[in-house]
């Protein structure tokens, strides 16, 4: 045991404004709402995480606000005292005391490998036994609510450089709508660029298998999570009935419904995400039963900004094969920034910042003025 103890402990909401409207299946985000966690150790070193999930309790089952009082009521007092540099240990002791809250457990073990990182002078991805690549690929995601603006948002995307594969939300309108949309935007966008396409669970299984059948007459590249999260069987019966991949997302949370999952081939690939497994060891081990099973990786997101988003490639960086790339791009989503230097999105892909840690500084005047009031 280190005598390096954790001292002082902070959750802070901050609101950040997102550049335009992006509609998902069960809410249109307007703007972001992040909690990070500041922890400060007795050897006089920062640690910082980041707990968010998308348009309060539409998505998940935590809230800023919910995260923030979890944090602040139940997680803190069993953090303060504790040997920071032990963080498995943390993690135990808060797994067997605290149920569920699986975004904040990822939040607090992401400071705690951002302190121990830059008290050892090496990256979290060299904790997690190393990076295999310093890129990863990033997608965009169209959900303005608009084909035509969707449209040129892509086309603007491709022109720059910055992306050549898009995700489409769908499934807040009619499925015929929707295809429509899919349909349109494939055709304007051409046979080079990749289209996935997410519907967040709206629909039900015997209208996913007409809706699949259209996707993949389209040339649709993979849908991802078109049925309700319990169903896990229906998700392997549209596995099987279809050439065009499924992807799991709310079906998966950590390895025990990997495990599940995978025996029943419930998906071709699985949409690993830092907050749903509970931390960046957990995604790993999600990842490793994927892996087990032929089953492909995908680097998801919660949309969250640069911090968990950093957090999130140290992990995935770690990985042999995420062959479907991540959709790592909720800091672009954002106006602004609560770091000094942000992530470096070129080439269709974002680089893993270089410094130790998590490579990140937090600017504190902007914490400041984004902070919930
Ligand atoms: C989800 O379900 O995948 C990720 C990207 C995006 O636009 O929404 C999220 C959530
Ligand atoms: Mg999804």
């Amino acid at each position: 045991m280190s005598n390096i103890t954790i001292q002082k402990v902070e959750a802070i909401i901050v609101d950040l404004p997102t550049i335009r409207p992006h509609h998902l299946s069960m809410t249109v985000m307007r703007n972001q709402a992040m909690v990070i966690l500041r922890f400060f150790c007795s050897d006089g070193i920062e640690g910082i995480g980041e707990a968010t999930t998308i348009g309060g309790l539409s998505y998940g089952e935590e809230s800023p606000e919910s995260m923030k009082l979890n944090f602040d009521t139940y997680f803190a007092p069993l953090l303060i005292g504790k040997d920071a540099t032990n963080i498995h240990q943390i993690m135990y002791v808060l797994e067997k005391s605290i149920r569920g809250n699986r975004i904040v457990k990822s939040a607090v073990e992401t400071a705690l490998l951002d302190a121990q990182g830059k008290r050892l002078g090496v990256s979290v991805a060299t904790l997690l036994g190393g990076a295999n690549t310093d890129r990863l690929p990033v997608l965009w995601a169209l959900a303005s609510g608009d084909t035509g603006k969707d449209i040129e948002e892509a086309q603007e995307l491709i022109k720059m450089g910055r992306h050549n594969t898009f995700k489409l939300k769908i499934g807040w309108r009619a499925p015929e709508i929707s295809i429509a949309h899919v349909a349109a935007i494939k055709k304007a966008l051409g046979e080079e660029i990749k289209i996935t396409v997410d519907v967040n669970q709206a629909w039900d299984e015997s209208t996913a298998k007409i809706g699949i059948a259209k996707l993949q007459d389209a040339g649709i590249d993979l849908i991802e999570q078109p049925i309700v999260k319990d169903n896990f069987e229906g998700l392997s019966r549209l596995t099987n009935m279809f050439i065009v991949p499924i992807m799991a997302d709310e079906a998966l949370n950590d390895a025990s419904d990997a495990y599940k999952l995978a025996k029943i081939r419930g998906g071709d690939v699985f949409a690993l995400k830092i907050g749903k497994s509970g931390g960046l060891y957990n995604v790993l081990k999600t990842a490793a039963v994927a892996e087990a099973a032929d089953i492909s990786l995908y680097g998801g997101t919660l949309l969250e900004g640069t911090i968990g988003s950093v957090a999130s490639a140290h992990a995935f960086s770690t990985l042999k094969n995420m062959s479907w790339g991540t959709e790592l791009f909720g800091p672009l989503l954002l106006t602004d920034d609560i770091v000094k230097k942000g992530i470096e999105f070129t080439d269709s892909s974002m680089k893993l910042p270089s410094g130790p840690g998590l490579g990140l500084e937090l600017d504190l005047d902007k914490l400041e003025k984004y902070r919930r009031k």
